[in-house]
């Protein structure tokens, strides 16, 4: 029999969603419409032209799915904001309705004791402020601010947890680099620009947030694999070195006052993405990008094994181990539980954050239900505790690390997957929008009442 494994006390546990992936009501009481909505309703974009027009309709069931986290016994809930939702124009003009939703959602869950954690920025910006240039240009900071003002403003008295972005790099590099993503621009030149004006307005809104919501804790979520190379061999080693470089240090490094990372200006500038050096980089920027934050909330998923010495020299991620359920998730991403303790010491012991949640992870299996109704997704449920494992080690190893956010409370909208992939772990049936605890749900619901297992 394995060894009791107890978290600390105040260990928060959590399950989180963002706001297009559940919602739905795309376009109800005012909403206005956002860059999702414009990609998704773009032919071509998504698999199997699915849309999250009506997503697992949260909007209209989130006294329900407040129910169910209840029943699983969450201790906290991080959830987004949709921005358009707010200020259907960006700016300007708040649409009431919107911000009502969200303090209603806001006051369920303190009624049920669960903590919010609000993200601000989980990637369904306004498709208004995506024709002036969207995150390639720098008004689009001073649009967050605003944004960030309004909503903080309105809820800052309850929500005491915030998160300015999430995934950062995402957003850059697949929304602006290859346009695998919202808003679809495949331009490596743009990516930069964006990514330098996601991190000033992050700066620029942590002061903001202090200020309208007293006493509260702000961060930002990056994601973040456990990079290794295939082989000792310089390429393998070089593979690692770009990406990391690209995906994690572009981001965190400035986060933590260090500037851009050398290695990957010159990269940068090699492959003609600087065509103009860094002329986005303002006097003073810098300082306001490293404004310092309460907590770094990381998403981990996977490792990434490199392999460089192909024929056409492209690096790619290997399979480390046999394709069984066990080791890959649907998604392809191999499940690999020491990485999640690699990357929190890595990020604590190299950057020094005052502490940490690792704000996503999880497991995608399509597992239907049986015909008893029941699911039994054992693979997640072993992701799970063999990731849950690794979050206890890294506690023991001294890292403060504040709390864990399943991805995902629920099946939902998995971007250019569509409803393919499933990480919930509750079902969601999307014809009838039957919500069913799976086994990983039952679960976590034990681990989270003993606080432990
Ligand atoms: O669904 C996404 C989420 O929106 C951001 N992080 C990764 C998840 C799984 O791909």
């Amino acid at each position: 029999m394995a060894n009791k494994i107890t978290f600390p006390e105040n260990f928060l546990w959590g399950a989180a969603t963002a706001s297009y992936q559940i919602e739905g009501a795309w376009n109800k009481h005012g909403k206005g419409e956002s860059t999702w909505d414009r990609f998704t309703h773009t032919p071509g974009k998504i698999r199997n032209s699915d849309t999250g027009d009506i997503a697992t309709d949260h909007y209209r069931l989130w006294k329900k799915d407040i129910g169910l986290m209840k029943k699983i016994g969450l201790k906290a809930y991080r959830f987004s904001i949709a921005w358009p939702r707010l200020l259907p124009a960006g700016r300007g003009k708040v649409n009431q309705k919107g911000l009502d939703f969200y303090s209603r959602l806001v006051d369920g869950l303190l009624a049920a004791n669960i903590t919010p954690f609000v993200t601000l920025n989980h990637w369904d910006i306004p498709q208004i402020l995506e024709e002036e240039g969207g995150w390639t240009v720098r008004s689009m900071a001073d649009a967050f601010v605003e944004y960030t003002d309004v909503i903080t403003r309105s809820l800052g008295d309850r929500v005491k947890n915030w998160i300015t972005h999430n995934e950062p790099a995402v957003v850059a590099w697949m929304g602006y680099g290859s346009g695998v993503h919202a808003p679809g621009l495949r331009d490596y030149k743009l990516g930069i620009r964006a990514a330098h004006h996601l991190l000033l307005s992050h700066g620029q809104a942590v002061p903001v947030i202090r200020r309208n919501s007293p006493n509260a804790e702000v961060g930002i979520t990056l994601n973040i694999a456990w990079n290794i190379a295939a082989s000792n061999s310089r390429a393998d080693r070089e593979a690692v070195r770009a990406n990391d470089g690209e995906w994690f240090r572009w981001f965190a490094d400035p986060l933590y006052g260090r500037g851009y990372p050398s290695d990957k200006v010159t990269d940068y500038t090699q492959m003609g993405a600087l065509p103009n050096g860094m002329d986005f980089v303002q006097p003073g920027d810098m300082d306001v990008i490293a404004t310092p934050t309460d907590f770094i909330g990381l998403n981990y998923y996977s490792r990434h094994v490199f392999r460089a010495d192909g024929a056409d020299n492209d690096p790619q991620i290997v399979f480390a181990h046999p394709k069984t359920p066990e080791h890959w998730t649907e998604m392809g991403w191999e499940n690999h539980p020491d990485g999640l303790i690699g990357i929190l010491g890595r990020v604590y012991f190299d950057y020094q954050p005052l502490k940490l949640y690792v704000t996503e992870n999880g497991a995608s299996y399509s597992t239907p239900p049986d015909e008893k109704g029941e699911i039994h997704d054992e693979h997640r449920t072993n992701y799970l505790r063999t990731h849950f494992v690794a979050l206890h080690r890294a506690l023991q190893a001294g890292i403060p690390l504040a709390g864990y956010f399943l991805w995902s409370l629920l099946d939902n909208f998995e971007w250019s997957h569509g409803y393919s992939q499933r990480f919930g772990i509750v079902w969601v049936d999307y014809e009838t929008q039957k919500r069913i605890l799976k086994d990983s749900a039952k679960w976590y619901k034990r681990v989270i009442k003993k606080n432990g297992f």
